[in-house]
């Protein structure tokens, strides 16, 4: 008997029990505990039904994705599905928790489901770059037909116990929580009922009813857009339509087919690494897991523009109560105005109730006066990019804030322990770096000064949780990470159009690379003032900025979607860039004036520009010790900037282009190009020579 799974039989019911923490994932030891405890059953005589449940926080949640990318140990789940549908004894499956991919997969192959209604279910395989492939993609749609199943499979979202009653999936839906108890329950019924082994592979009137519909091309189209670049849910639907042509177990050998070409594809092993990389950042190495957090109940934040805003609403949608400051009530009024706007819009959207809107709101009490900071437990400074003012509101925030007051600054790019020196007490600031729209975007930069207490990191990475952000802690440098990385693209992106190459040329290389949108569609989003003002202020410290065309932009006063012209044209209300051939001249004009002779410059070109430099950068950041883990990295331009997360992140992107080729073409742009931005890093070299990854760290 395995001790992960066990069998025993209570009254006629052979009950089979998964115990294997945290999710009761189909590793190789639950695989073959499960046909063991099966086998106890089929010759347990006392035995008229069998039971399938799982302790702990769910029933079975998948494969175990930790076993992915290495050889495969017997049994196959697929023929462990196989073995439980050819039981001569009913098997019933009792879903609490998440029964998602394999464990929906094993429950469709029991003879009967039954469901807390506090459950859910889904097949989210294709969120991994894969497909259900132990059957679901011929089982389901024998329950539940090809909408429903194309929309499941294709989406990976799960559904809730109701919805899976409504639409097949599971036969009964019980209230309360004693899963084992409702199962046990819903097993004697059928013995006592006399029901029949009911194998779902033998239920065909529902894939007979849609044989050769054009469902499957319809949707395919419908993918072309929402699944851009993407590989496996293509291969689900192909999957899917295979259980409207063909008997059950060619249908299978098909999905087995489509499954292996999901497997070895590299978009499946960047999924797999981004689904990892998002739990490992929460475990800071340095941070001890049990490090005390402090208490975060109320926050007071200054600012109440587009970003204070934003991040106000993160704290009131978990019901936190939020101070919100500004120096002028009309700012407030605006503000408070922009708040409410979107969450209306989200209530238009059936995503929230119009109480909630309410209640979210109540929870944002306006304030002009510093007094009302006086007991708030963290305060978030959210005003415009300038040191002086921010050191002016931190030494405020200093004499008015309790003891053990966390004051964080929303900064993107300014040295957090130079604002810490505006107060006695630089071990309780930090940075907190929203990501615009704060509401929207999931990264949280939580950024270290050189005495931020340890506690203090734990909090605000605490926070991020709460919040339902993805936190991940760096350090304190110009940008920290994903800023950093992103001003080397910027400024390389802007070069490339000075020699020669077109704004709307270089967004395409980055649209086709995955990005959502380009390196300048993105400046025309946050607004060209924005970048011109940061590059005013460092010429202003005496630095030595090139001139840049989008100076001249900014100059002329477009500034991007808020003027409705910058790098591109916006129709009104569109956000949809439009080559603006005024822009062409301009460049032209500006590369005239620079004595600039414009050449031809090659896609490869660009994409070697744009994400090497990017790449030696986030080397140079983990040598410093700014990021952690590449992962962190990863994680930074996934869930910041869009990266597409079937290629892994910047460094496990970087690993499957191949360390060595990126440091000989960093070093050739060092020789042919110049720039400290070209100057190989340390570690880049060293892994290169060392013919290791990023990864490998
Ligand atoms: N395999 C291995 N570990 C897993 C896991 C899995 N499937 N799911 C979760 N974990 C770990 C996770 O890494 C973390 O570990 C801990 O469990 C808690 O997870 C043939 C091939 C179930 C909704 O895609 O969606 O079946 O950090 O922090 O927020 O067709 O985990 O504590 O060490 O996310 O409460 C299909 C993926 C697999 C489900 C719980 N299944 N998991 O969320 O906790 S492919 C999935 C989730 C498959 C078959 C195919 C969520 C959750 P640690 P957590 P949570």
């Amino acid at each position: 008997m395995s001790e992960v799974v066990t069998y025993q039989r209570e009254g006629a019911v052979g009950v089979i029990t998964v115990n294997y923490p945290p999710v009761n994932a189909l590793g190789h030891a639950v695989r073959s505990g499960l046909l063991a405890a099966l086998e106890q059953g089929q010759q347990d005589a006392e035995a008229k039904a069998l039971l399938l449940v799982c302790e702990g926080r769910t029933f079975i949640a998948g494969a175990d994705i930790r076993e992915f990318g290495k050889p495969m140990q017997e049994p196959g789940l697929p023929s462990v599905v196989e073995t439980f549908e050819r039981s001569d004894k009913p098997i019933i499956a009792a879903i609490h928790g998440t029964a998602l991919g394999g464990g929906l997969e094993m429950a469709l192959g029991c003879h009967y489901r039954v469901a807390l209604d506090s459950a859910k279910v889904g097949l989210p395989e294709v969120k991994l770059g894969l497909l259900p492939g132990a059957g679901g993609t011929q089982r389901l749609p024998r329950l539940a037909g090809a909408q429903v199943s194309l929309d499941m499979i294709t989406s990976g979202n799960f559904v809730s116990a109701d919805e899976a009653l409504q639409n097949g999936i599971v036969d009964a839906v019980e209230s309360g929580s004693d899963v084992k108890a409702v199962g046990l329950a819903f097993a004697r019924k059928v013995i006592d009922e006399g029901k029949p082994v009911r194998r779902v592979r033998d239920l065909n009137d529902k894939v007979d009813a849609e044989k050769g519909s054009d469902i499957f091309d319809q949707y395919r189209a419908g993918l072309q857009k929402k699944a851009r670049g993407l590989f496996s849910p293509f291969k689900c639907v192909d999957a899917v339509e295979a259980a409207f042509q063909l008997p059950f177990a060619d249908g299978m050998k098909r999905e087995r087919e489509l499954f292996m070409e999901c497997m070895e594809s590299p978009q499946r092993a960047g999924l797999v690494h981004a689904f990892f990389a998002e739990r490992e950042v929460s475990k800071v190495p340095g941070l001890a897991k049990d490090t005390p957090v402090r208490d975060v109940n109320s926050v007071g934040i200054i600012g109440a523009g587009t970003m204070g805003g934003g991040i106000a609403m993160n704290f009131a949608n978990v019901g936190i109560p939020v101070r919100l400051l500004e120096v002028k009530q009309e700012a407030l009024d605006k503000g408070l105005a922009i708040i409410r706007r979107n969450y209306e819009n989200t209530a238009r959207k059936g995503r929230i109730t119009q109480a909630q809107v309410e209640e979210r709101m109540a929870l944002i009490q306006p304030t002009l006066s510093y007094d009302d900071f006086a007991d708030v437990d963290l305060v978030i400074e959210a005003v415009f990019e300038n040191m002086g003012v921010k050191k002016d509101i931190f030494g405020t925030l200093d004499k008015v804030c309790k003891p053990g007051a966390i004051l964080a600054s929303n900064t993107s790019t300014l040295d957090i322990d130079e604002i810490a020196s505006a107060t006695r007490r630089p071990q309780d600031v930090v940075g907190m770096h929203f990501f615009s729209p704060a509401n929207v975007m999931k990264l949280l930069e939580n950024v270290c000064g050189s005495q931020t207490a340890d506690d203090v990191k734990a909090t605000v990475m605490a926070v991020a949780k709460r919040i339902k952000k993805v936190g991940v802690l760096v350090g304190n440098c110009y940008g920290f990470v994903g800023n950093r990385m992103l001003h080397q693209r910027g400024a390389e992106a802007t070069k490339l159009v000075n020699e020669g190459a077109s704004p709307q040329q270089v967004d395409k290389v980055l649209t086709d690379l995955g990005f959502p949108m380009g390196q300048f569609a993105m400046s025309d989003l946050a607004g060209i003032d924005v970048g011109y003002r940061i590059r005013e202020e460092r010429r202003k410290a005496g630095e030595d900025v090139p001139a840049s065309w989008m100076d001249k932009l900014a100059e002329e006063g477009r500034l991007g979607q808020k003027t409705q012209a910058g790098v591109y044209l916006y129709e009104e209300g569109s956000r949809k860039p439009v080559v603006d051939p005024k822009v062409d001249a301009l460049i032209a004009e500006f590369r005239k004036e620079q004595g600039i002779e414009p050449r031809e410059i090659s896609d490869q070109e660009i994409l070697e520009r744009c994400m090497y430099v990017m790449i030696n950068e986030g080397a140079k950041i983990l040598e410093e010790g700014i990021a952690a883990r590449a992962l962190d990295v990863d994680i930074v331009w996934i869930y910041g900037y869009g990266f597409p997360a079937y290629r892994g992140g910047p460094m496990f992107w970087a690993d499957q282009v191949g360390v060595k080729e990126i440091y000989d073409t960093v070093k050739r742009f060092h020789d042919t190009l110049g720039g400290d931005q070209w100057k190989p890093a340390a570690l880049l070299e060293r892994l290169a020579s060392e013919g290791k990854t990023f990864g490998s760290l």
